[in-house]
């Protein structure tokens, strides 16, 4: 058996619970990765057992142009950390370093009905958004997905709303391999964040944030500049109407309301009567402002670290030792119940 060390002792596998959540390093990270994914992972890394992996096998369902995928790898690495996941407290690696999640997505889409993938909502809009490339990866994204989760034995998944239906998929395909064979995987839980708010595009806020929009000004990034962050905000779209407050009908306004919550920590009521009687321009600057001065020591760390490529570098190969020993554990355990001949037997 191989070395065990510090970070995965017999201690913190057994007594806490074990949480697996990953980004893609499909492109940049923005402010919806912080809110959405990034703070709540800081907070859950003192009471679990965290693995948190940069899902790169994942990004390539959908083309990436490969010396942006290997940057955007490192960067990725940068951000958690600058965003305060600290390696000796979780398991940070790159999703490829540890072959065995390839190997037991294979195993899983052996037991996967092809329904069970074809009726995936993810497939169906990547389907639409990706005509030109519709492979068999974005059709089986699901089983990596499972695999990824089960190998790690994850009690708890961290999940919004678009993950449901593949965490769901992946209790299924536990179940049935349990059943089939014996009790071999863990069946995961969604853990649904108590904080976390879904940020919207600038230009177009009835739609998610996300990275690999091609148009940058929908965009906050965080390794923008304040004077980028501050003339983004400036020209994001707002609704009709001059009032500042949260409605279903204000998109735009209650995208800015919940980046300004995000950024100083006031709440709803106490930012409408902050501004009630002001104008979006306003209301658009502070908001800006207020968005570049939570960003800037992030933005700070990240270039400090992304600089420091042979620390990086350690502490990914340090994270990929770590998640390959738990990970090949529950790989022999589904080779030898499947019945693949082992040379060690
Ligand atoms: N705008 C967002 N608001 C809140 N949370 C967000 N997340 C992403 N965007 C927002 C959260 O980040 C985690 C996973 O991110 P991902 O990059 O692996 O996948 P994604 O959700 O598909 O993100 P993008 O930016 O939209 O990627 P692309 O453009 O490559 O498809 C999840 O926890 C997600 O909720």
């Amino acid at each position: 058996m191989e070395k065990q060390n510090s970070k995965t002792n017999t201690d913190t596998i057994t007594r806490r619970k074990t949480i697996l959540s990953g980004i893609q390093p499909s492109g940049k990270l923005t402010i919806g990765h912080l809110s959405g994914a990034l703070d709540n992972w800081v907070k859950l890394q003192d009471e679990y057992n965290c693995f948190y992996m940069i899902a790169d096998l994942h990004a390539i369902t959908v083309r990436q142009v490969p010396a942006l995928l290997r940057s955007q790898t490192l960067e990725t690495v940068a951000i958690y950390l600058a965003c305060g996941i600290d390696p000796k407290k979780s398991t940070l690696f790159v999703q490829s370093h540890v072959a065995e999640h390839s190997q037991l997505a294979w195993v899983l889409n052996c037991f996967t009905g092809m329904g069970e993938c074809s009726k995936m909502t993810q497939f169906k809009d990547k389907s639409k958004t990706h005509k030109e490339n519709i492979n068999v990866g974005l059709f089986s994204y699901p089983t990596l997905m499972a695999a990824d989760i089960l190998l790690y034995q994850a009690d708890l998944v961290p999940v919004g709303e678009d993950q449901k239906q593949h965490l769901e998929l992946s209790r299924n395909l536990a179940q049935r391999f349990n059943h089939y064979y014996s009790n071999t995987f863990k069946i995961p839980e969604p853990y649904i964040p108590k904080i976390g708010a879904r940020i919207m595009s600038l230009q177009e806020p009835t739609k998610k944030m996300s990275k690999s929009d091609e148009n940058e000004r929908n965009i906050i990034f965080i390794d923008d500049t304040r004077e980028q962050i501050i003339n983004k905000v400036k020209r994001s779209v707002t609704d009709s109407g001059s009032e500042i407050k949260m409605a279903a009908d204000k998109p735009g306004i209650s995208n800015l309301m919940t980046l300004y919550n995000i950024a100083t920590g006031k709440n709803f009521t106490e930012i409408e009567s902050e501004f009630s009687g002001k104008g979006y321009g306003d209301f658009k600057l502070a908001v800006g402002e207020a968005v570049a001065d939570y960003i800037q020591p992030i933005r700070e760390k990240f270039i400090e670290y992304r600089n420091d490529k042979k620390m990086l570098n350690d502490i990914l190969k340090e994270g990929a030792s770590n998640a390959h020993f738990v990970a090949s554990r529950t790989l022999s355990k589904v080779y030898k119940k499947i019945g693949l001949y082992s040379l060690d037997k």
